[in-house]
């Protein structure tokens, strides 16, 4: 393992202070997509080891930083766009990092279908760009990229390993095949330490309110709260293996620790439909989901991903990962989490 993180701390922006006898320099991170789900608990995490924290974030004409606003002060905000060739060069120039964790993209795949060929720029052609910044500059960072579990899509064995076939079944799982492909040729051409890491669904407080998670939990707490009826969404039988995203932060860590790089699947090994739940979010708040939901044909995906199911063996055997939090308990912290948010 390779030691990431010092006993020397520095957040603020002034200059780093030095090794003392053989402790290690303050460690640099690079966080693409800092503004989302992953990137908010990656950089609490990282900034609690450590390191010193750069984020690339956006320009958007309203204020994205909603999820880290809490460590504002302690991250240095990088402009760029994973679209934009030079702005990557010049974040990874100034950044200066020893770590990359590529978590941007355009990750909703119910958009994808609408937004085909914008998808397949940011989350396929944006990790070329990306790797050519750093190959340029940084060549001995150890790079992460985030790559999904959507790239089995139409599964061929179950459940999904290292070594089951891709069959994407969007243009977001398409893109993200690019995307693992590119981070495995770079390690096998230039010999750079670049990693896949496979994530299932994974999901918190602070998810998108587009994913059926978190549609479902402010749902839950709407109706609950006599603010709406009822809550209209897609296929109630799609399996997914949900977990939760503060724990899969850690494997990526974990991952880019490895002395080699490697591509590794990270789940919890069960899986759940979409109904149960429902069943089990609306039952936190003392409500029967049979009398709100309504399907509606809108939610209904041109083509569906119907089953996921990762086996995290290899996670637990070499990186020594382990999901701390169970499927009810994530349901139940994203149930209360949005009833005290609206409820406020
Ligand atoms: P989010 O949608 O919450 O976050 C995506 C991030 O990417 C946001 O910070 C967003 O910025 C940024 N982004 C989008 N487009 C661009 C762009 N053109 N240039 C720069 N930044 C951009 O996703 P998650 O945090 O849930 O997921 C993180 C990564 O992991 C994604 O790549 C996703 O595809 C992948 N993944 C996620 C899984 C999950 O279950 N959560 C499972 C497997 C993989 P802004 O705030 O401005 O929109
Ligand atoms: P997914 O997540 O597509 O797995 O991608 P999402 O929560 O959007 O869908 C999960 C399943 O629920 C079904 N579903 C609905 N989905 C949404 N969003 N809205 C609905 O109303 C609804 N009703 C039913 C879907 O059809 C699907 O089967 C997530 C993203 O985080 C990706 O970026 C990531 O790569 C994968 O997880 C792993």
């Amino acid at each position: 393992m390779r030691s990431a993180g010092s006993m020397l701390v520095c957040f603020s922006n002034g200059p780093l202070p030095s090794p003392i006898g053989d402790m290690k320099m303050t460690q640099r991170a690079l966080i693409t997509g800092l503004t989302g789900q992953d990137g908010s608990y990656l950089a609490e995490s990282l900034l609690a080891k450590g390191y010193e924290v750069y984020g690339l974030v956006r320009r958007s004409s309203n204020d994205p930083m909603d999820r880290v606003r809490h460590i504002k002060d302690d991250i240095h905000v990088l402009a760029g766009d994973m679209s934009d060739q030079a702005s990557l060069i010049d974040a990874v120039e100034e950044s200066r990092p020893d770590e990359v964790y590529n978590l941007a993209a355009q990750s909703f795949v119910g958009d994808s279908w609408r937004e085909a060929a914008y998808t397949g720029d940011v989350d396929a052609l944006g990790v070329t760009r990306l790797l050519e910044a750093i190959r340029r500059s940084r060549p001995n960072a150890h790079f992460y990229q985030a790559s999904s579990s959507e790239m089995f899509g139409k599964v061929h064995e179950t459940p999904q390993t290292e070594t089951t076939p891709f069959h994407p079944r969007s243009p977001y799982g398409v893109a993200k095949v690019y995307g693992y492909y590119m981070t495995l040729n770079y390690r096998e051409s230039f010999g750079m330490h670049a990693s896949n890491g496979i994530l299932f669904n994974h999901e918190s407080p602070r998810r998108g309110i587009e994913f059926v998670t978190r549609k479902i939990t402010d749902g839950v707490a709407r109706i609950k709260l006599g603010k709406q009826d009822e809550l209209r969404l897609g296929n109630l039988d799609a399996k997914r293996d949900w977990g939760f995203a503060g724990d899969y932060v850690e494997a990526m860590w974990l991952l880019l620790q490895q002395e080699e790089p490697d591509d590794c699947v990270i789940a919890t090994g069960e899986t759940h439909t979409v109904r149960e739940f429902c069943e089990i979010a609306f039952g936190c708040a003392g409500l029967d989901y049979t009398d709100h939901v309504v399907v509606d044909q809108r939610f209904v995906r041109p083509a569906e991903v119907e089953l996921l199911l990762g086996d995290p063996s290899k996670a637990r055997t070499v990186l020594g990962w382990e999901p701390k939090v169970t499927f009810r308990e994530l349901v139940e912290m994203m149930v209360d989490s949005d009833l005290a948010r609206l409820s406020a």
